[in-house]
């Protein structure tokens, strides 16, 4: 399957939505009018595109038409969806090169999805020939260790582990440590879920960052911040706060096959400008993909 029909598959639930009230809205007539506009504008913002995001498309479309008098079906269509485009701007890549050590180092809220990204990390790279280890910074509970233990079983990927209370950056370190000995080219490292504005566990990031940099500062490092596209503009605001105190490089937003609300990845490009990398399309090892803007656009639009 090409990366459209995955996205189209995964994204049925926000597609349908989006598509059809598209659909729904244009059906009476071949062209838009006023009440109309303003009925797509409602749409995109119950996708959860955003209201800022809402608003810039429906400016595009009514400048676009006011200028060359054209309001069909089609046009309309065209211009939403370069306007959805171009505020997703470039698709962003995760560049790793095999032969040295990289890391990632994975933070979020609760129940993001990180540790089940873990896993599916561990698959993708596992199958691009990476030699790759899990680090087990999340000691907060035991079954987190455990659960992190099943995705290095299902995808034969040694686990750095330490007893549950222990400290994360301890665990960093030691999984540094044996990443360099093993001369693997990737470790990632599960976190603790955790809301940005608990100061203590914000602190813990600092301190894992700074062994990371210390006993691995040949490393390429990427911090990448998972949000649940399920909790909507939620996770805008976790990706701008999280963004401002964690040096997140890059999102990774997952359960996008989850509700109607996939429309988000819209609203999170649009206020953070940080790169949007990976999106999750389920439960399943495989279930995640390159966030491919164009892709992405055309499984949430009908078909012109
Ligand atoms: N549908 C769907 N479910 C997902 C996806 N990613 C994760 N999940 C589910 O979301 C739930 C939480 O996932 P975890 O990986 O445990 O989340 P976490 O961020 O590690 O949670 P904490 O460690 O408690 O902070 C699990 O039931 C996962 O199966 C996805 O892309 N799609
Ligand atoms: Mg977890």
């Amino acid at each position: 399957m090409g990366l459209f029909d995955v996205f189209k598959k995964g994204l049925q639930k926000t597609r349908d939505f989006v598509s059809d009230g598209f659909n729904r809205i244009a059906a009476n007539m071949g062209v838009f009018d006023e009440d109309m506009l303003d009925e797509l504008e409602m749409l995109l913002v119950q996708a959860d595109i955003g209201a800022k995001s809402a608003v810039l498309l429906m400016d595009r479309i009514r400048g676009h038409i006011k200028k060359t008098g054209d309001a069909s079906r089609s046009t309309v269509l065209r211009v939403l969806s370069e306007g959805m485009l171009e505020i997703l701007g470039e698709p962003g890549r995760l560049d790793f090169q095999k032969g040295k050590l990289n890391i990632i180092l994975l933070v979020g809220v609760n129940g993001t999805g990180k540790t089940t990204t873990a896993g599916k990390l561990c698959s993708r790279y596992g199958q691009q020939g990476f030699k790759t280890i899990m680090g087990a910074a999340d000691t907060f509970r035991a079954a987190a260790i455990d659960q992190l233990k099943i995705w290095g079983d299902r995808t034969n990927t040694p686990i750095i582990s330490h007893d549950e209370g222990s400290d994360p950056a301890a665990v960093v370190f030691d999984a540094i440590k044996a990443a360099q000995a093993r001369k693997a080219d990737l470790l990632i490292l599960d976190t603790a879920g955790r809301l940005h504005n608990k100061q203590n566990l914000m602190a813990e990031l600092g301190k894992i960052r700074r062994i990371i940099e210390r006993e691995a500062p040949e490393a390429k490092v990427e911090s990448l911040l998972v949000i649940d596209a399920t909790t909507g503009q939620n996770a805008v605001v976790q990706a701008q706060v999280f963004s401002e105190v964690a040096q997140v490089s890059g999102l990774i937003i997952t359960k996008m096959d989850g509700n109607a609300k996939g429309g988000v990845a819209i609203a999170v490009s649009q206020e953070t400008h940080t790169p949007l990398f990976l999106a999750g399309l389920g439960e399943g090892v495989e279930d995640l993909i390159d966030f491919d803007p164009e892709s992405f656009v055309r499984s949430l639009l009908p078909e012109e």
